[in-house]
């Protein structure tokens, strides 16, 4: 007989249309409402990215798909089928949606993991204390995993991507040594630093494990799309690198955003829109390396880990 084990499958969530961008930025703003200036800028970078749509739910969808297929391939585990919710930060289904779902479904053992390598208690850890909650009151066992930052394969399937990029550039005339590797993820408050918070240093560590298969000397780390508030973010901001590199003659970029698994907002605007606004502007060529989405390489990594955590019920 087999057993169900559910798996959680939590990412950050988009809004269904331009509709609900609105209802979507004020849960971010924990219940505050936007200014319309505010939510008139959100929907204009909406707009503006390819399509005018929200490509991360369709990716977070196919992700969730393909790592229920990954995670029941070939029937490693006989005994046990792996059945995989969607649980979303900001939108629905929102992450008790997806405990509420298991549990309708007569599933009492479940895995929870996010669709984002690393650890911060601001970000990942928010996402399982959600879920935690609500998994408790109904009486689900749940096991989570923090963080996947150093998982082989997904050095390799990043440093796959971006050896992919050096060859463009290379082909493209560049020397391979001419071209600055920044690689990058959302910024968060400084203040995470003081709480010995392992979200800076995670992503550091990822970094390093990159450059070093790739043979990548010229590298740094840099971070993005810090939220529009008054308290100082972690820094530098990747459009200031930009300007810093420029003056240092630097003519050949390579973005690793390496904290983002799909495409959306945070890729397509921030670095494919604005960063390359200002690459354009100060006569740089700026290439990014392709998102993870559902590559099998990805789902190798989420099965993984995932499969780990349930092996203590097998
Ligand atoms: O494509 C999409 O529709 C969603 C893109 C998107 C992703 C994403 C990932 C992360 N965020 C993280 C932290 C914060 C903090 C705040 C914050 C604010 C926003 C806003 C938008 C937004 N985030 Fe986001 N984030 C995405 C989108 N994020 C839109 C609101 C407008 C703005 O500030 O730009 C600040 C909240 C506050 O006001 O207190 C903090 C982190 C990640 C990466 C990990 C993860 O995926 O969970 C960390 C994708």
């Amino acid at each position: 007989m087999t057993t169900q084990i559910g798996v959680l499958v939590m990412s950050y969530g988009t809004p269904e249309s331009l509709d609900g961008v609105e209802a979507y930025y004020t849960h971010i703003r924990r219940g505050n409402p936007p200014s319309p200036e505010q939510l008139k800028e959100l929907k204009d970078r909406y707009e503006a990215i390819v399509g005018g749509v929200f490509p991360l739910r369709e990716n977070t969808d196919r992700q969730v798909e393909a790592l229920q297929e990954a995670l029941n391939k070939d029937n490693r585990d006989p005994e046990v089928e792996y059945v995989c919710f969607q649980g979303l930060k900001h939108a629905h289904p929102f992450i008790e949606d997806g405990v509420q779902a298991m549990a309708d479904q007569g599933i009492t053992r479940s895995v929870g993991v996010v669709l984002a390598p690393h650890y911060s208690a601001m970000s990942v850890g928010g996402y399982i204390k959600r879920a935690k909650e609500k998994a408790e009151s109904m009486g689900i066992e749940m096991a989570f995993v923090e963080s996947y930052h150093l998982h082989p394969k997904l050095i390799e399937v990043l440093a796959n991507r971006l050896s992919r990029r050096l060859d463009e550039f290379e082909e493209a005339g560049a020397n391979r040594d001419e071209v600055r590797v920044l690689f990058s993820a959302h910024s968060l408050p400084e203040r995470i630093l003081a709480t010995g918070d392992p979200y800076r240093d995670q992503l550091l560590e990822t970094s390093q494990a990159i450059a070093d298969k790739t043979g990548v000397k010229s590298w740094q780390f840099t971070w993005q799309s810090a939220g529009r508030t008054a308290e100082p973010w972690l820094g530098p901001d990747i459009l200031d690198t930009l300007r810093e590199l420029s003056k240092e003659q630097v003519k050949y970029v390579l973005s690793a955003p390496i904290g983002f698994v799909s495409d959306h907002l945070e890729v397509l605007y921030d670095l494919d829109i604005e960063a390359q606004n200002i690459a354009a502007e100060l006569d740089m060529r700026l290439m990014r390396i392709e998102s993870l989405n559902s590559d099998p390489g990805y789902m190798e990594v989420l099965s993984d880990v995932v499969r780990s955590k349930a092996d203590q019920w097998k």
